[in-house]
């Protein structure tokens, strides 16, 4: 592997790029794992890397509505795992959450090395292993459509970041409040979801948990209005808009 070197304009992405690519060898990421990521990494890079003003405002109402959730679950796939395993296990801690390993491209070694990831990161439990009892979520097929009895079933608040939409989808029609995190803001993820947060996980999981701290002391009452007060549509349109301006304002005609 060539040295990256600091002053490198694009040195974070390349160093998470590098980590996505050992992840990989380990076997701990699907190979398609890399080809989602490289669709994340261009919507990054136009919207220029940095977490908008539209995703703030969808990581204050996900903090939120996190923090009224009664069962909160935190699902973990492969990509999360990778690039943000210790601030989800941080996560779950502050919020009392449960952590479940959800793979679209499911393999026993596979669920065994995100469990480790996360274990290794401080995680007490994770639903979701081979071990685990699971019943198929109504409407969805083959192994992607497990989920842990005590996990997401049992769920009134589930945070998907990079989520499948089909998954989404039947947590909704189930009544779940469902918070993703996708840089795609056109994908059926984010359409559908009660709050998406348009950013990279690397940067909203953080912001996610320092505005749970901020939030934790308010009434039920604000954290209510402000999950009421949320436009999840209106929200995604101006993400969009952020990201067309990202493309014009580079290009000079
Ligand atoms: O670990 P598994 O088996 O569950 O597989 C996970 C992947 C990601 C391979 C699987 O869920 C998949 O195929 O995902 P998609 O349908 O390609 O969707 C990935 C979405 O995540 C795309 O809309 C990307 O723009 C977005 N994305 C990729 N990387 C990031 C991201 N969003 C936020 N942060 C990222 N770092």
């Amino acid at each position: 592997m060539e040295k990256i070197h600091p002053e490198h304009p694009r040195y974070q992405s390349l160093i998470i790029r590098e980590k996505m690519a050992q992840a990989y060898k380990q076997g701990i990421l699907a190979d398609t794992a890399l080809i989602a990521h490289g669709r994340g990494e261009a919507f990054d890079y136009i919207i220029g890397e940095k977490t908008s003003i539209p995703a703030c405002k969808a990581i204050q109402t996900a903090a939120a509505c996190l923090i009224l959730a009664k069962n909160p679950v935190i699902s973990v796939n492969g990509n999360t795992a990778v690039l943000a395993s210790q601030e989800l296990v941080d996560l779950a801690r502050i919020l009392k959450a449960k952590l479940e390993i959800s793979l679209y491209y499911r393999t026993p070694s596979r669920a065994l090395k995100v469990e480790q990831l996360l274990k290794s990161a401080g995680a007490e439990e994770v639903l979701g292993s081979d071990k685990d009892d699971y019943i198929p979520i109504k409407g969805l097929k083959g192994p992607r459509s497990r989920a842990s009895p005590m996990g997401v079933h049992k769920a009134d608040v589930v945070l998907v970041p990079l989520e499948d939409g089909d998954r989404v989808e039947a947590f909704i029609v189930s009544g779940k409040k469902v918070i993703a995190v996708d840089l795609n803001p056109l994908s059926r993820t984010s359409k559908n979801a009660t709050i998406s947060i348009v950013d990279n996980v690397v940067r909203a999981i953080p912001l996610l948990k320092q505005e749970i701290e901020n939030l934790k002391n308010c009434e039920s009452k604000q954290l209510q209005d402000m999950v009421k007060e949320f436009d999840n549509d209106k929200n995604l349109r101006e993400s969009l808009w952020i990201v067309q301006e990202g493309y014009i304002k580079d290009v000079k005609l």
